[in-house]
This record gives structure tokens, sequence and C-alpha cells, in this order.
């Protein structure tokens, strides 16, 4: 059984919907990676990842698998014929690729940055407008990601079929600044992940990660 190493809302939320939808059975670790506690499920996640990130995954040899999207690939060429992905061959696998791995080449690093701005500079204002700076290139990636996919209103990101890309994009426009500001940029985009996380399969633990919040009033 895998061994993934994650926190609720965080990056290991993907992998868990992955391992989910494709039927592979993995144990959870919960570890988060900018608490100060001492926690042995910390030590356990620097020891395989020196980085302190989720999703880490200890695969069953004991092998280390870091980095998201390489964790999907992995899941997928593992479950071939999924339809999570267009497969290998398939004229919709260069797009699915390349919006992929944008995710955490383009976007992700935004929050490497942004949620610890005082491991990158010193001073209150030089943290608040790198973390502004943060916000508005990613808001300029989710634009050019509207503007490069095109996805048409009531359809997924490739077309018809749900694909693990909208539920990555559903994971990270939860993310700041989230998806009321993210729409204005990339309606479509939003709206596919909003209909992508809606798969009943995916339900609890979506819910788990990402808990409505309780009404206000
Ligand atoms: N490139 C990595 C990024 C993972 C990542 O940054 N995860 C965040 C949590 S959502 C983290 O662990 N941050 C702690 C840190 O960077 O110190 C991936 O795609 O998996």
């Amino acid at each position: 059984m895998l061994t993934l190493f994650g926190k609720d809302g965080f990056g290991s939320t993907i992998v868990e919907a992955a391992c989910v939808l494709l039927g592979e059975p993995y144990e959870r670790v919960e570890a988060d990676p900018f608490s100060s506690e001492d926690d042995p499920n910390l030590e356990r996640l620097q020891q395989a990842n020196p980085l302190m990130q989720v999703p880490t995954v200890l695969l069953p040899d004991g092998t280390v698998l870091t980095e998201s999207v390489a964790i999907i690939l992995w899941l997928l060429e593992r479950h071939p014929g999924s339809g999570l992905a267009p497969e290998p061959g398939d004229p919709l696998r260069p797009t699915f690729l390349r919006w992929l791995v944008y995710l955490p080449a383009a976007i992700y690093p935004m929050y490497t940055v942004g949620d610890v701005p005082e491991r990158w500079v010193n001073g209150e204002d030089a943290q608040r407008l790198l973390k502004e700076a943060t916000v508005n290139r990613t808001l300029r990636c989710w634009e050019l990601m509207e503007q490069g996919l095109k996805p048409k209103p009531g359809q997924f990101l490739l077309g018809e079929t749900m694909t693990i890309l909208d539920l990555y994009v559903a994971m990270v426009t939860r993310w700041r600044p989230r998806r009321d500001r993210i729409r204005q940029v990339a309606p479509n985009v939003v709206a596919a992940a909003e209909r992508a996380e809606q798969d009943p399969r995916i339900a609890e633990l979506w819910a788990r990660n990402f808990p409505p919040k309780p009404a206000e009033g």
C-alpha cells in the first residue's frame, strides 16, 4: 500500500482524489509542513523528502515519490484506461500534459513563496509586497489558462470528459485568492473545476479537505 504524507486542503488533496478515483489503496499520514511542533510524522516526512513538502508518497518498495504531477502520472500509468486522462497517442494528450504540468510549474511556486514570504525577504513591507506579487502572478496564470484552453461553458477543461486536470484546478482554485477573484479572470476554468468537484466518488474526501464554511448570520 502507498503511504501518503498529507494535510487537509494541501496539495495532498489531489493525490488522495486520484487514489480514490483509481481504486488505489493508501495510508494517509497527517503531516503539516508549516507546524513547528515536535511531531514524529514530520520527522518521517523530512527523512523521505528533505524539502518537507506534501504530497510525499512512499511506494511499497520504499521508493520516495514527490512532486504532485509525478505522483499523478505514476498513478495513471498503474491504472491504464481509467478515463481520467487522455491516453498516450490521443490528440488531447499534449494539451493535457501541458496544462497539468503548468499547475505545479507556474502556479504552485507562487504559494511556495507567498505562504512564507519571511523565508525570502526581510521586513513587513517587503513581505506584504512579495505576497501581493505572487497573487497577481497567480491571477495572470489563470487568465492565460482560460485563454489557452478556451473551455466551453458547461464542459470540462478538455471537453466532455472530466480528467484529473479538472480536479487539480479545483484544488488550486480553493487557494488564495480563491474562486471569486479567480473567476473574474478565468470564468470557464473555475466553472469546470466546480463541476468536477461535484463528482460523488470524491464527495467525502473533498468535504474533509475543504469543509463547507458555516453560513454567516
Ligand atoms: N512542487 C510540489 C509542491 C508541493 C508543496 O509546495 N506543498 C506545500 C503544501 S500545499 C508544502 O508542503 N509547503 C511547505 C513548504 O514549501 O515549506 C508538488 O507539486 O507537489
